[in-house]
């Protein structure tokens, strides 16, 4: 794998960006925004745009992989808050601009891989996941972090049925969620993240299946215990609350050992997944001495 770090492009060439970053509409100056760093782990072909903001899953807007880029165009991403609280020494509610304004943006090329064994190369926008944790100042026995999607029934169609438990919410042990690989995303390639991708603020947790980046984020909650995870609760037996992408352990019902490349021709061969979707180097060293088939 390949970790390229372009922190070292000329600052000459970094358009100064405050000016961006105090601005009340700074989610609409992204789209102009310089990169401020990039960040890419992966030498495949990137997804093209089309793709990653059609075939998705988003099951609040329905349970087909085209629901969400269907039903989703209207759903109201802004003006947004997020609460951050629980075990922490600075809870509270914050605007999404005023929370993103002192973050400088990076850009992570990252693979993502689904558990129902498709795959795609992201270009995120956002910033890493510790950062927001440190300024939360959470307390010593805060061992994992928990996370909720919005609850909008109005607007989500799905949250008027019983599909899932509503609302979706997903968790991390606090040293996952304090990894520099874990982003917050706010946006893809060149624009404001799209409603079907999770507006206007989303986890990417490239090692996980892509079940772990819990869309439309309001509630960041800091806990002493295991949180529990809305497809751990819909089917404890086939999703684990790490669910680390591992080719060597089987969905009950179908092999995890090859992905299929969304957008890539139809002609084109499954390829292998790789343990930890390939960021291995970087991450095993949290599971050091946890049965990963026990732990899935
Ligand atoms: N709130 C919410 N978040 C969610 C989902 C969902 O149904 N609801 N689906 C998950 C699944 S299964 C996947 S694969 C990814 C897909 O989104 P992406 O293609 O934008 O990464 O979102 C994840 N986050
Ligand atoms: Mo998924």
């Amino acid at each position: 794998m390949l970790i390229k770090k372009s922190t070292d492009i000329a600052s000459s060439e970094i358009t100064p960006r405050p000016t961006y970053l105090r601005r009340r509409d700074f989610l609409a100056a992204l789209v102009t925004l310089p990169t401020v760093s990039r960040l890419v782990t992966t030498t495949d072909a990137l997804t093209p745009k089309a793709a990653i903001t059609s075939y998705t899953n988003f099951y609040e807007f329905g349970s087909d992989k085209g629901d969400a880029s269907r039903n989703g165009g209207a759903f109201k991403a802004s003006p947004w808050s997020v609460t951050v609280d629980g075990l922490c020494g600075k809870p509270g509610t914050y605007a999404l601009d005023d929370m993103l304004k002192p973050h400088p943006l990076e850009e992570r090329v990252y693979r993502m891989r689904c558990v129902e064994g498709w795959s795609m190369v992201i270009p995120w926008v956002g910033f890493p996941l510790n950062v927001l944790i440190k300024e939360a100042e959470p307390l010593g026995k805060a061992s994992f972090v928990a996370f909720e999607t919005i609850l909008a029934p109005d607007q989500m169609p799905n949250q008027k049925h019983q599909i899932l438990q509503w609302p979706y919410v997903e968790g991390l042990r606090m040293d996952e969620a304090m990894h520099p690989l874990t982003i917050l995303v706010v946006a893809l390639y060149d624009q404001i993240l799209p409603n079907v991708d999770g507006a206007p603020l989303r986890l990417a947790v490239p090692w996980k299946y892509g079940f772990k980046g819990i869309k439309s984020i309001v509630k960041v909650t800091f806990t002493d215990f295991m949180p529990p995870t809305t497809w751990n609760q819909m089917a404890p037996n086939e999703y684990g609350f790490y669910s680390n992408v591992n080719p060597h352990v089987d969905h009950p019902r179908w092999s995890q050992a090859t992905e299929r490349k969304i957008g890539a021709s139809i002609f084109s061969p499954k390829q292998p997944t790789l343990m930890f979707n390939g960021y291995g180097d970087q991450v095993a060293s949290l599971y050091t001495g946890m049965d990963l088939r026990k732990y899935y």
